[in-house]
């Protein structure tokens, strides 16, 4: 072991100062949490040069071997820059949530570590400089929901799709949908106007299952988060029933958008999956379970379909990888139930628990508060009763408590469960230490999960 670990140590000497590029991938659904994880990970390795106890769970930042951090600049070709002066200047400047973004970016950070020798060699020598580009890309973990259907022909994704839009509580808003397809020819000629109104029709219904509903296993995920796609021609598509004769007409509607399903995957082949999915070092993904807990059983259920889906994406069995090009299997994800100061420390296992039942045995469950917005208090009811609580500020200035009463299932909750509605309020963020450091719940943790290479 310590032979290896000197070789590697020699190799990186003799190799110079080069600097090593990690990529760290953060995801998750539409305000899971992805803007403020970034923003509080930067403000707290920034302030950590300063107060390593900001991130104390993270090795390499609690011994001190963090030496430095700087913001670096992305070249003309990159990925558009992540708003990181804007959110901080949110989080910092009147205890504001930072404006959310619906687009993949990319925030680079040059750090440098040093980093010992193990063993009497390294006690010797001393610790050597390492030169570390974080690269931390933020994307839609809508798109994710796409990446096991893009095998499917378009028969098989349409038939998979127009059955889930008969079924309970999707069908009520897919009903106008619906009536443009009962009454469609799908091999008339292929006309703009008709596929613009049904492709509009279908993004209408996924929209309306997203904020009636609280659904969240929906695809395809351009349709909600288009980024640099959107009004593209392409996009013009949705499912369709067969054709009633064996083949398609030559330049038919469902010729057509068949023709835009190949072409969506292939641009997600393109421009997603090869540059950005398959280089990926490491994968955080953010869930907001107090949302799915909020809002019934059925958006409960439908979650746990998606992250099912989307655990899935992340360790794909080999021969879906094979099919969709990739060479190499994904990282392991590390897991994170957001927002966990909504629970005094007290529930956070169960927090935790409950995500780790919910995505299966691959990779991490931690729950993690980016922005850790509440203060641990008891309240004592009526009948002298003790209830762990936090409370925390909300819009006016206002403190307000919150409890999850019976405290937050380690599992799926039975169907009753949900029949108690809960308002979970929305906390103001905390005022920034003089150091610009965030208090937060596990955010080192989970660094250390993702990255030990740099972090452990
Ligand atoms: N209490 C609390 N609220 C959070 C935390 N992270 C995010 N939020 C809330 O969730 C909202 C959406 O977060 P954002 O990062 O914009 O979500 P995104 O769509 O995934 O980028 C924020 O505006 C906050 O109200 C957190 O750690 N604690
Ligand atoms: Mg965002």
């Amino acid at each position: 072991m310590e032979l290896q670990a000197a070789a590697s140590w020699l190799r990186r000497f003799l190799l110079g100062a080069a600097t090593e590029t990690v990529r760290l991938a953060v995801t998750g659904l539409a305000r899971a949490g992805k803007t403020v994880f970034v923003t509080a990970l930067a403000a707290n390795l920034l302030a950590a040069l300063r107060d390593p106890r900001r991130l104390s769970a993270a090795p390499a930042v609690a011994e001190g071997r963090l030496v430095s951090v700087n913001e670096a600049g992305l070249s003309v070709t990159d990925a558009p820059l992540f708003p990181l002066e804007a959110s901080l200047a949110a989080l910092g400047g009147g205890a504001r949530w930072p404006e959310p973004t619906r687009r993949l970016t990319k925030l680079a950070l040059d750090l440098e570590l040093l980093s010992p020798l193990p063993g009497q060699f390294g006690r010797l020598v001393g610790p050597l400089r390492r030169s570390v580009r974080l690269e931390i890309v933020d994307y839609p973990g809508e798109w994710l929901l796409d990446l096991p259907l893009l095998p499917l022909s378009f028969e098989d994704w349409s038939a998979r799709q127009l059955a889930r839009a008969r079924t309970f509580p999707r069908a009520r808003f897919a009903e106008a949908w619906l009536a443009l397809l009962a009454e469609l020819d799908v091999q008339a000629p292929a006309e703009e106007g008709a596929m613009r109104r049904l492709a509009e029709a279908y993004a209408a219904y996924l929209r309306r299952c997203r904020d009636e509903a609280a659904l969240a296993d929906l695809c395809p995920g351009r349709f909600l988060n288009p980024d640099t796609w959107d009004g593209m021609a392409f996009l013009l598509f949705c499912p369709l029933p067969l054709p009633p004769a064996a083949s398609p007409k030559a330049g038919s509607i469902w010729e057509r958008m068949r023709a835009h399903w190949d072409e969506y995957r292939r641009r997600t082949r393109v421009e997603f999956l090869l540059p950005h999915f398959a280089r990926f070092d490491a994968h955080v993904v953010l869930v907001d379970l107090f949302r799915a807990l909020a809002s019934g059983a059925t958006s409960f259920a439908d979650t746990q379909a998606a992250l099912a889906a989307i655990a899935a994406s992340l360790r794909p069995e080999p021969g879906l990888l094979a099919r969709l090009g990739l060479e190499r299997a994904p990282p392991r994800p590390v897991f994170c139930a957001t927002k966990a100061d909504y629970v005094p420390a007290s529930q956070r296992g169960q927090l935790a628990a409950l995500l780790r039942h919910l995505v299966g045995g691959n990779g991490a469950a931690i729950a993690l508060a980016a922005v850790a917005c509440t203060r641990d208090i008891t309240l004592t009811d009526e009948r002298g009763r003790v209830q762990d609580a936090v409370e925390g500020l909300v819009e006016g200035g206002r403190r307000e408590a919150f409890w999850f009463a019976g405290g937050v299932p380690a599992e799926t909750p039975e169907q009753t469960w949900f029949d108690r509605r809960y308002e979970v309020p929305c906390f103001l963020p905390p005022t920034p230490g003089s150091d610009g450091g965030l208090r937060h719940v596990n955010l080192d943790r989970v660094l250390a999960a993702a990255l030990p290479a740099v972090f452990g």
